[in-house]
């Protein structure tokens, strides 16, 4: 007997040839529908009282924070994510980020397209060099660890801290507080959950050193953003941002500050990342069509 085709409802249309291969996809807003059994979203919470025969949702990313598992499991819904594809995109971003902060990328971007560039400016202040630095890595994951490789070519000494603690050889394992202590750099590569939230509060905040560069791909939550703000208007430290509390707010003032490099939560945001993102999306949905597992759950207990 041939499985009956998923019918899906989609919060947006996903970029790539993989969304086509969907048979009945509708794009629309998440409202009330009896017939939908497939939903993809991007980490959008899900009122499951609206979709009745629901049984599989796709998430479009690898964070399902908004997304209740627990919930979904309870009515027997399968909840998926993208894990895997992203690790480059992302881990590229943070070490652009890092660039950018320490050799002032984008200062000297806004100096030259001021017109004031007669021939020199390094004298206003020589940036600092990446080479040579300890990178501490706040969550050795998939994407943690390709930020660790990376850091080699940048000849970093790396510090990292992770959920189950154990030996790598990418870096050397820290409590956070060590690793918040001994590290010029610092990039979050954390999932947020109920532990993660806060993580960074204003105790950890204050054990950066002076002159720290933090980096945040993950999510704004993890950082208590009233006190990162102030350390940043302070010029203690500096940071590069590409995720925030309350997206899309940002703290008004993080706009004006000379040590801040913003980007609008683009850490997957290529067309290989994202078209790979849509694939998985799809092949999750195909699968779960077919009656085969699903190829990327997301488990309750993480
Ligand atoms: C977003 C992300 O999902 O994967 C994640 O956790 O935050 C991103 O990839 C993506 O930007 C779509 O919203």
């Amino acid at each position: 007997m041939l499985a009956a085709v998923v019918k899906v409802l989609a919060s947006r249309r996903y970029p790539g040839p993989a969304f086509e291969e969907l048979e009945d996809v509708e794009v629309g807003p998440l409202e009330p529908r009896e017939d939908v059994d497939g939903l993809i979203v991007a980490n959008e919470p899900v009122p499951l009282e609206m979709f009745p025969s629901l049984r599989i949702v796709a998430n479009y990313g690898v964070g399902y924070d908004r997304i209740d598992v627990a919930a979904c499991a309870a009515q027997g819904v399968v909840v998926t994510n993208t894990p895997g594809v992203l690790d480059a995109a992302t881990a590229d971003l943070a070490f652009a980020l890092l660039l950018a902060v320490r050799r002032q990328i984008v200062a000297g971007d806004r100096f030259i397209r001021s017109d004031d560039w007669n021939g020199s400016w390094s004298e206003s202040g020589l940036a600092e060099e990446l080479s040579g630095s300890t990178l501490g890595i706040v969550g050795l994951g998939r994407i943690g660890s390709a930020v660790a490789r990376r850091a080699r070519g940048f000849d970093l000494r790396v510090l990292y801290t992770r959920r189950r603690p154990a030996d790598s050889e990418l870096g050397e394992y820290r409590e956070l507080d060590a690793l918040l202590t001994e590290s010029d750099l610092v990039s979050i590569h954390a999932p947020l959950t109920a532990e993660t939230e806060g993580l960074l509060d204003a105790r950890r905040l204050a054990l950066l050193r002076d002159g720290a560069v933090l980096v945040n791909t993950a999510r704004g939550e993890i950082v208590d953003e009233p006190v990162l703000v102030a350390e940043l208007v302070s010029g203690r430290i500096s940071a590069g941002l590409d995720v925030f509390a309350h997206e899309p707010e940002v703290p008004s003032e993080l706009l004006e500050l000379p040590n801040v490099v913003l980007t609008p939560h683009i850490g997957s945001a290529t067309r290989q990342t994202r078209e790979a993102m849509t694939q998985l999306v799809v092949d999750n949905l195909l699968a779960v069509e077919r009656g085969d597992p699903p190829l990327t759950p997301v488990t309750l207990a993480g």
